[in-house]
């Protein structure tokens, strides 16, 4: 079964293969797919100013492929929102310890409308309640708003619509909660705890852990 990973700065030296394999398959979205130009770079690798110590990635690997992904980021530095979106928020940028921002967030082709993106969701969820992060913040096309409802998260909006690239966004805030990850794991179906955190002084560490994949 695919697992989601949980990427910090203490363990990343056993991911380094999978976090290019992340970066790469962002430019093939986020770049080729989705048609972002501004994320356009020359060596086929999406990386911005976000992807440094403070990153928190969650990766679904599956036999040391990354299959999805998304990344965590302290609302307590400088973010996407307060740097790059700070006119789409009315209501004052949500910045505290236990608020982070939630970004790049994926499923590769292959793997959509299945089962995937639910638990990409749940880790987030569950990462973040195991954390006491009690809010992530996020910049999204307004089609995000449905597929939130449907998975139980709960959404407040921190202003109003504007267009970006030809497409209505909207940043908004999602509540943390044991009912939201309940929701999205049934949908999941997913019976419990699903993250893997392996720790660099585990005496088990190995490079991308294939019999946890
Ligand atoms: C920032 C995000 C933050 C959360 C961090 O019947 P359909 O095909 O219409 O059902 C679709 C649509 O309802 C909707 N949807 C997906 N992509 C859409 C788009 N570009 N425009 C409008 N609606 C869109 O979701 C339904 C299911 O989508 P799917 O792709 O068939 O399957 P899945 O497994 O739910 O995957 C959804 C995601 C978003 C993960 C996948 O489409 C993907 O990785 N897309 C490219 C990356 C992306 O756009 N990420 C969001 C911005 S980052």
């Amino acid at each position: 079964m695919t697992r989601v990973h949980v990427i910090t700065r203490d363990n990343r030296a056993l991911y380094e293969e999978c976090i290019q394999q992340f970066y790469r398959l962002r430019y093939q979205i986020f770049v080729g797919e989705r048609g972002w130009d501004s994320l356009r770079g020359a060596d086929g690798l999406e990386i911005d100013t976000y992807d440094n110590e403070h990153a928190i990635y969650l990766l679904a690997i599956d036999a040391g492929r990354v299959v999805g992904g998304q990344r965590l980021y302290p609302t307590l530095l400088p973010h996407m929102i307060s740097e790059v979106f700070p006119h789409l928020v009315q209501l004052g940028i949500p910045q505290a310890a236990d608020i982070f921002e939630w970004t790049r967030y994926f499923v590769v082709k292959e793997r959509r409308t299945g089962r995937t993106d639910c638990r990409l969701l749940a880790a987030m969820q569950e990462f973040c309640l195991e954390k006491n992060i009690s809010e992530v913040t996020a910049v999204v096309e307004m089609w995000w708003l449905p597929r939130w409802q449907q998975t139980g998260f709960k959404v407040r909006p921190l202003g109003l619509p504007q267009i970006i690239e030809g497409q209505p966004c909207i940043a908004a805030a999602i509540e943390i909660s044991a009912a939201s990850l309940e929701h999205v794991r049934e949908l999941a179906g997913l019976r419990g705890p699903s993250l893997v955190q392996q720790a660099i002084t585990s005496p088990s560490a190995q490079r991308v852990p294939h019999a946890a994949a």
